[in-house]
């Protein structure tokens, strides 16, 4: 079983994308071919039954193009964060905007809670959160406070000793049936039986930013023992390039928000 999803909003990357913030060091992100990544993102999404609502790029704010982190979208309720970087507080009026013209009442963190999207990882029993160098305590009493009015129960990852990780869903994702996509570093700090867990090899950790859309999996091109090892399990993958993102530490899950 998984959810299944209807919509996404997304926002292409714009003239000062090669701004935004990064850890990696792989270079600066060449705007024409994340345009072109960006596109067929958006085409993988609609092949999967989902509508694709496009914002237009934000000159403003470079990292803008990962939605993902300003808002969290639960049990029909939306909910637009305070991302824990400074410089990307401005991107959450538009996406709250956008998220109006779907849901009755959008909901909103209050200060001094800081969250990510990105650390926000959706199963269907418990809801993973990761307190992060971005997402703080009070971001995470809130959206447990927000998600317990369903019923949710969110268990606490705290992440912010690992270098190698931005974000929790760096290192996770749902991928339906139960079951979780989990890189290495991850493993001993979730309360996960290992039937419920899908390994990603260190040399992989990138792809364990998979996402689980309808009836595919969406993978990062270039990873093929996590594209194989889902295939044995019956999923049906998509592999799209996302080498332009992850330059500014971005990867598939961010560049939506689906609901
Ligand atoms: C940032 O550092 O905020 C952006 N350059 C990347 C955000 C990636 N978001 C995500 O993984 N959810």
């Amino acid at each position: 079983m998984s959810r299944r999803f209807r919509n996404a909003i997304v926002r292409p990357p714009g003239r000062s994308f090669a701004n935004g913030l990064t850890t990696a060091s792989l270079g600066l992100p060449d705007l024409s071919l994340a345009l072109d990544q960006h596109a067929a993102y958006c085409r993988a999404l609609e092949s999967c039954g989902v509508a694709v609502t496009v914002l237009p790029a934000s000159q403003e704010f470079a990292d803008a193009p990962f939605v993902e982190d300003t808002a969290i979208v639960s049990d029909g309720r939306a909910l637009t964060t305070i991302p824990g970087a400074p410089s990307r507080t401005g991107e959450v009026a538009s996406v709250r905007e956008a998220l109006a013209a779907f849901f009755d009442g959008v909901d909103a963190l209050e200060a001094p809670a800081t969250l990510d999207g990105g650390d926000v990882c959706e199963g269907d029993d418990r809801v993973f959160v990761g307190i992060s160098h971005r997402t703080n305590a009070a971001g995470v009493r809130q959206l447990a406070r927000w998600l317990a009015r369903t019923g949710r129960r969110t268990a606490t990852v705290d992440i912010r000793d690992l270098d190698s990780i931005l974000h929790l869903k760096s290192g996770m994702a749902y991928i339906g049936d139960g079951r979780y996509a989990v890189a290495g570093v991850l493993r001993p700090r979730l309360e996960l039986h290992d039937r419920h867990i899908v390994r990603v090899e260190p040399e992989e950790s990138y792809a364990a930013n998979c996402v689980r859309v309808n009836d595919a999996v969406l993978v990062p091109d270039g990873f093929p023992g996590l594209a194989r090892r889902l295939e044995a399990l019956g999923y049906a993958t998509i592999a799209l390039d996302v080498s332009e993102f992850r330059k500014l530490d971005g990867g598939l899950s961010c560049l939506s928000l689906r609901f």
